[in-house]
């Protein structure tokens, strides 16, 4: 791009992506950087940062958190421990904070049933609360409540299982997944569970 980028231009470089890095910016993993009194800018990419350690985060599959064909499970989508869809998987007893990522949409986290055997045969029609159930304790049943943009609610995995997952506003746009609540357990469709 530049066949010469002087030092002291290169060190406010670092600089300004650690700084927008620090901010953790949910979606925003691309821009220009300019500085002050150099006539040039630069643009940059930066790779997707995984959420923090026992987060979920939940969006609409449109709002770029995607589906995914999990090997094991079939089809999941709108909530990720990275930044892409996947299988989520925690131990039990782990508190885990359900962010949504979106900039515009409340979402919600609601457990409906045991997912059984897979793959997950997610119904066309499950009852899906939106106001808060489950005292922060998850297991079959419970709700978080409308999750408004940018904010999280947290919930305690206090019993092991593998849920079926939904958003009360989303489930029939693809935001339906899979929690497996289990001693060793890694979230993704990549790894062997
Ligand atoms: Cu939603």
């Amino acid at each position: 791009m530049f066949k010469y980028l002087p030092p002291f231009a290169a060190a406010a470089l670092t600089i300004g992506l650690a700084a927008c890095g620090a901010h953790g910016s949910a979606a925003g993993t691309s821009g220009v950087a300019v500085m002050p009194g150099l006539p040039f800018e630069i643009s940059y990419t930066l790779p997707d940062a995984a959420l923090p350690k026992n987060t979920i985060g939940e969006e609409l599959p449109s709002e770029g958190v995607g589906t995914k064909k999990d090997p094991t499970w079939g089809k999941v989508g709108g909530y990720t421990q990275t930044r892409k869809a996947q299988v989520l998987a925690f131990p039990p007893n782990t508190t885990v904070t359900i962010r949504n990522l979106s900039k515009s949409n409340p979402h919600t986290l609601d457990v409906f049933a045991n997912a059984g055997k897979p793959p997950a045969q997610f119904p066309s029609n499950p009852n899906l609360p939106i106001s808060a159930h489950g005292n922060g304790k998850l297991s079959v049943g419970y709700a978080s409540g409308a999750i408004n943009p940018g904010q999280s609610v947290k919930v305690k995995l206090v019993k092991a299982g593998t849920y079926l997952i939904g958003c009360a506003f989303h489930y029939s746009f693809g935001m339906q997944d899979v929690l497996i609540v289990k001693a060793g357990v890694k979230p993704g469709p990549d790894v062997l569970r």
